[in-house]
């Protein structure tokens, strides 16, 4: 039977792209870790997998938002990652909200998340600890909220940084509840951790990583500040006393730079040390900086243009959500249908 199948002369279907699904929230400036630890691996997979991402607005509002600014966040975060090579002809990119099938798979799936399993998310610890004002409801349930996301376009692959695997491996487990139950449903998705992502640090505190909520503005370098701030905020970096650029333990602060500077112009560290052989802090910082300018100055210009056109940012947006709706329902109408609610 498999043979007959086998043999009647169709050219083999071509094999099915891996679909990946990733989101980020719109709650702040993207930082140049968020660019070489994220946003560039979301542009290189663009060729290679089918995929599928978004802003995530419905997950920013977790924490209180001020409503002007966030749909200004939601709309610049868009540019940027076109700018930075997200692609709306070869993904599909939107913002969560405007697909309503994420909301609505959230909500079952909650039903299918234990209390206890969200009260062990440590990023729910740490957050309600540092907004123990607004402990939400919302805040509690965001990982069924991210399980949606993810389930709802049957996605393979996520790739994620290491502070988001514990919501994938509930997203799993979720998934294989429900499967359990009513029967193949959702693809159980894998994380995507790229070898070698770069990790970037804390300028001032290389034993923290560069985050944009950090209070120190000097601490981080944001994709959109101007060359003359990038190269002030490399010359007030951390280092230590040796005057020697090489990667070594206990050099958080150069090996942070080295880091940076690899992943700005693809040379090992070998190289740089070559490099820098013989030459000071200083000459190396300037060479960081330029390095991370010449990274970045592309993405400004192109994020400049496209910032001045609202209206052709929000038909991407429109035309991203038409596509991703188009997946989503599929996935919804299914599970609706296994759980017995009426349409
Ligand atoms: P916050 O300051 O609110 O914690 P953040 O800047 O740490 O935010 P997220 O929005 O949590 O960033 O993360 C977006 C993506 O960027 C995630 O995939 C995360 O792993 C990645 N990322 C964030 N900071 C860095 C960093 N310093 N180095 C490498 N990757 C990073
Ligand atoms: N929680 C993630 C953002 C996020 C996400 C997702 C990532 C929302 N939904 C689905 C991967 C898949 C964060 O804060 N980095």
């Amino acid at each position: 039977m498999e043979e007959a199948m086998k043999t009647n002369n169709q050219p083999e279907a071509p094999a099915r792209k891996k679909r990946i699904f990733s989101a980020i929230q719109p709650s702040g400036q993207m930082t140049l870790g968020n660019y070489l630890g994220a946003i560039r691996n979301w542009v290189e997979m663009q060729d290679q997998f089918d995929c599928v991402y978004a802003t995530a607005n419905l997950h920013a509002i977790t924490v209180r938002q001020e409503p002007k600014k966030l749909k200004e966040n939601t709309t610049n975060l868009f540019a940027l990652l076109i700018a930075a090579g997200v692609d709306p002809e070869k993904s599909i990119f939107f913002h969560q909200s405007m697909v309503p099938a994420h909301a609505e798979l959230s909500w079952v799936l909650s039903t299918f998340t234990q209390f206890g399993e969200l009260s062990r998310m440590t990023q729910f610890k740490d957050k309600s600890a540092r907004h123990a004002d607004n402990i939400n409801a919302g805040l509690f349930t965001y990982p069924s909220l991210m399980a949606a996301d993810i389930l709802l376009y049957q996605a393979d692959l996520v790739p994620v940084g290491d502070d988001q695997r514990q919501h994938l491996e509930l997203t799993r487990d979720i998934a294989v509840r429900f499967n359990g139950i009513y029967g193949k449903t959702f693809v159980v998705p894998e994380p995507y951790i790229k070898k070698n992502a770069a990790r970037v640090r804390n300028l001032l505190d290389p034993s923290k990583k560069m985050s944009k909520s950090d209070p120190n503005t000097k601490s981080f370098i944001l994709m959109t500040d101007e060359p003359a701030t990038i190269m002030k905020k490399f010359r007030s970096a951390v280092t230590d006393s040796e005057a020697s650029v090489r990667y070594a333990e206990g050099k958080d602060g150069i090996n942070n730079l080295m880091e940076i500077y690899s992943a700005c112009t693809g040379k090992t560290y070998a190289q740089i040390e070559d490099e820098f052989r013989g030459k000071g802090y200083g000459d190396f910082k300037t060479a960081v900086g330029e390095a991370v300018v010449a990274t970045l100055e592309p993405i400004q210009i192109r994020y400049k243009e496209l910032i001045s056109d609202r209206k052709y940012l929000d038909e991407l947006a429109q035309k991203g959500a038409a596509s991703a709706e188009r997946l989503a329902k599929r996935t919804i109408e299914k599970v609706y249908k296994k759980v017995g609610l009426v349409r």
